[in-house]
C-alpha cells in the first residue's frame, strides 16, 4: 500500500521526516510493559494485577505514573506521588530487563522502513509517551545501537508538560528536528496517539495493534494492520 502520494496534493509540501510512536508503533512493547507493571505490584505487595482487558482500558490513560495514580483513584486506594515514583522506577527496571532478555521484537516492515527512508535521504525520530531509558533499551536490544544512532530527534513523554492526547510531545520531536509538521509523517498505533499527532498538524498512519485493534481511528491518513505493506511516497 502506498501512502497517498502528497505530490498528488497541490502545495504537499516534499517529505522530509518520519516520526514514530514507540510503544505498539515501533515494537508491541504494551504486553511487556503490563508483565513489568504486574511484577513490580507483587513486589510492593500492592495486591493488584492488571489483566490484558484492564490493561486494555487503562491505557487510555497514557503514561505509566498517571495510570497508577488512575487505578489507585477507581479503587479507593491513594497512593502518594512518592510510592507512585518508586512502583515506577522498579518497573522501569523490571521492563528493560524483559526487553534486554528479548521479550520485544520490532514489528513487520519497521526496519525495512527505517532503512527505506534512511537510503531516501529522509530523517527519522521518535515522539513516545514511554521514558528514554524504556527507549534505549529498545533501540539496544532491536538494533544493536543507541537510539541517537537510529534517530535524529527523540521527544519523549517526562519531557513534556502534556502527555498525548495532548500534542506537546509531537511539537517537542518537530521543533527538535527543525521541520514543520506538513513535511513530516507520523506513525502511531493508539487513538491517543493519533489524536496527539493530528493536534500537532501532522498526517498520521495508524497501524492497530494488540491493545488497539479494532478502535476507532477516524482522521487518520492511513490505517494499516502493519508496516510490511507500507511504501514511502
Ligand atoms: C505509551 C504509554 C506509556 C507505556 C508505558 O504511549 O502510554 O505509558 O504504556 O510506559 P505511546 P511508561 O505509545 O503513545 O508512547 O510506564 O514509561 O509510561
Ligand atoms: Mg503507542
Amino acid at each position: 500500500m502506498t501512502f497517498l502520494n502528497r505530490s498528488e496534493k497541490s502545495h504537499a509540501a516534499p517529505l522530509q521526516a518520519l516520526i514514530f510512536d514507540v510503544d505498539g508503533t515501533l515494537a508491541e512493547t504494551e504486553e511487556a510493559h503490563r508483565l513489568a507493571f504486574n511484577a513490580a505490584f507483587a513486589a510492593a505487595g500492592t495486591g493488584w494485577d492488571w489483566s490484558r482487558e484492564t490493561y486494555r482500558r487503562l491505557l487510555l490513560v497514557t503514561g505509566g505514573k498517571e495510570r497508577m495514580a488512575a487505578f489507585a483513584a477507581e479503587t479507593g486506594a491513594a497512593l502518594a506521588p512518592e510510592r507512585i515514583a518508586a512502583l515506577h522506577a522498579d518497573k522501569t527496571a523490571r521492563y528493560a530487563a524483559l526487553v534486554a532478555g528479548g521479550a520485544v521484537a520490532l514489528r513487520p516492515g519497521v526496519a525495512a522502513l527505517l532503512e527505506a527512508a534512511r537510503a531516501r535521504g529522509l530523517r527519522l525520530a521518535v515522539a513516545t509517551t514511554t521514558s528514554r531509558p524504556n527507549v534505549e533499551a529498545l533501540c539496544a536490544a532491536a538494533f544493536g545501537r543507541p537510539a541517537a544512532a537510529l534517530f535524529d530527534a527523540l521527544a519523549c513523554g517526562d519531557e513534556v508538560a502534556r502527555k498525548k492526547p495532548a500534542p506537546d510531545v509531537w511539537l517537542l520531536a518537530l521543533e527538535r528536528l527543525g521541520l514543520p509538521a506538513e513535511t513530516c509523517l507520523a506513525f502511531e498505533d493508539s487513538a491517543p496517539g493519533l489524536a496527539s499527532a493530528k493536534a500537532a498538524g501532522l498526517p498520521v498512519v495508524v497501524t492497530s495493534s494488540l491493545f488497539t485493534e479494532g478502535d476507532d481511528f477516524a482522521g487518520a491518513d492511513l490505517v494499516l494492520r502493519d508496516l510490511s505493506a507500507f511504501r514511502l511516497p
